[in-house]
């Protein structure tokens, strides 16, 4: 990388891509290749955009929970009518209108992981309008209090208190290596036409195969099929770190928000503290960090992905000191990553340039770089951030890069690179 560029140049050209990405109500991932309005993005997003609009966050966060269903669950996507024909699976797909219970807006029918609770309460403290950040808290925590009991009373399918992902797409690691071996038992023939309207944007190289969407619309299909019921026999059920990580941190965001709004934060602190414990049968000694555990046969997965290290957000977590060494090692940044690779640099099918199995994102390393420093490694995660940072603005703020080189995959002007590059820079600014 050649010079550093200050803290306002990163924050100008990221304010622009989401300018440009903003619809009026919320923001795209990216105007081509996500053309709806994603979960987990949408809450990383509002972090960033904390820093320059708490109003424009708040009514982000806001347009998601109005695609909130009556079960309590926040959807995976939801959808704008106008643009059916550029994204598959579309909301013609899903049809969550003929199911009781739905929004009057399209939506898909899984979820993606909660983070949403963290970034309102971060929006809620960066807003200088003190009126209407309360205003914001009393709306926003009915909604985020029926998100968790979604997921933990329907989707705590394996006998534990983690919830569960039926689908890959809902760990937003699509075809991270932690899924490999439950969709190999799935059929790759769905009765849809699968439509790959995504390598309009993107090349071949860089996204999901053929096999692995033919399952992915063939187990979507079965959980349509089945009106999106949660039942502990369905095809693909696994406990993955990161979604659990994030429900554990969010509750702590829930205690904050519960505080504001005069409710009680007792159960939220107590089911904090329940899935940091729980967090625990997923930790693979021999690895030195958490994996996904498949509910279907009862056997921990033992792949090294980035996944395993974000339960260093939490700050009670017993494993702490061996996720940062293995953090350190050579799995992940002992090789001198610029990154966190989302894949174990070591494994033999480790692909620098392909998706969820090896390239490093920018909302991954920077809740990984929360955890290090949460955890007494604040040079590494200045040094990650700083890196996260450059990139970012170096390369028009690319949805993955090559955790060694830094060059940049997948599509441009994403919108969470530019929400994650805000936050640093501002950070990094105010310190
Ligand atoms: C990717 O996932 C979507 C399906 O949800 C896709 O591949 O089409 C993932 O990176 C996911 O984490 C992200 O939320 C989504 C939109 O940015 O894209």
């Amino acid at each position: 990388m050649s010079g550093r560029p200050d803290a306002d140049a990163v924050v100008r050209a990221a304010v622009a891509v989401l300018d440009r990405n903003w619809t009026g109500s919320h923001t795209l991932p990216a105007t081509g290749l996500y053309p709806h309005q994603w979960s987990w993005d949408s809450a990383f997003i509002a972090m960033g955009l904390r820093h320059r609009s708490p109003e424009r966050a708040e009514q982000e966060l806001e347009s998601l929970l109005a695609g909130q269903w009556a079960d309590g669950r926040i959807p995976q996507i939801v959808y704008d009518p106008r643009r059916d024909d550029d994204y598959a699976p579309g909301a013609t797909f899903w049809r969550s209108d003929e199911l009781p219970g739905t929004p009057s807006v399209p939506t898909a029918g899984l979820v993606q992981p909660p983070n949403h609770a963290w970034a309102a309460w971060e929006v809620y403290r960066a807003d200088p309008d003190a009126d209407r950040a309360a205003d914001f808290a009393r709306r926003v925590y009915p909604p985020l209090v029926a998100w968790h009991d979604y997921l933990t009373g329907r989707r705590t399918l394996g006998r534990s208190p983690l919830a569960c992902v039926v689908h890959p797409w809902e760990s937003g690691m699509d075809n991270s290596p932690l899924w490999d071996e439950a969709l190999a038992r799935l059929p790759d023939t769905p009765r849809h036409k699968v439509d790959r309207l995504d390598l309009r944007h993107a090349s071949a190289g860089e996204r999901p195969s053929a096999k692995e969407y033919g399952r992915f619309f063939w187990l979507a299909e079965q959980y349509r099929d089945g009106d999106c019921q949660d039942r502990d026999d369905l095809p693909f059920l696994l406990e993955d770190p990161t979604v659990n990580t994030l429900l554990a941190r969010s509750e702590l965001a829930l205690a904050e928000l519960a505080r504001v709004v005069g409710a009680d934060p007792g159960p939220h602190r107590e089911h904090h503290e329940e899935v940091t414990d729980a967090l625990d049968a997923l930790f693979e000694p021999a690895l030195g960090l958490h994996v996904a555990r498949d509910v279907t046969t009862g056997a921990l997965v033992r792949r090294a992905t980035v996944s395993g290290l974000t339960p260093l957000l939490l700050p009670r977590l017993p494993r702490a000191t061996t996720l940062v060494a293995t953090a350190l090692g050579p799995r992940f940044l002992g090789g001198g990553a610029l990154m966190v690779p989302s894949y174990d640099v070591t494994a033999a099918d480790f692909d620098a340039g392909q998706y969820w199995r090896g390239p490093a994102w920018f909302n991954m390393t920077w809740l990984v770089a929360h955890g290090l420093r949460l955890h007494g490694e604040p040079g590494t995660a200045d040094r990650l951030e700083q890196n996260l940072r450059d990139l970012a603005l170096e390369h028009d703020f690319p949805e993955y890069v090559d955790p060694a080189t830094g060059a940049p995959h997948g599509t441009r002007k994403f919108s969470w690179t530019a929400a994650m590059a805000i936050d640093v820079a501002v950070r990094q600014a105010t310190s």
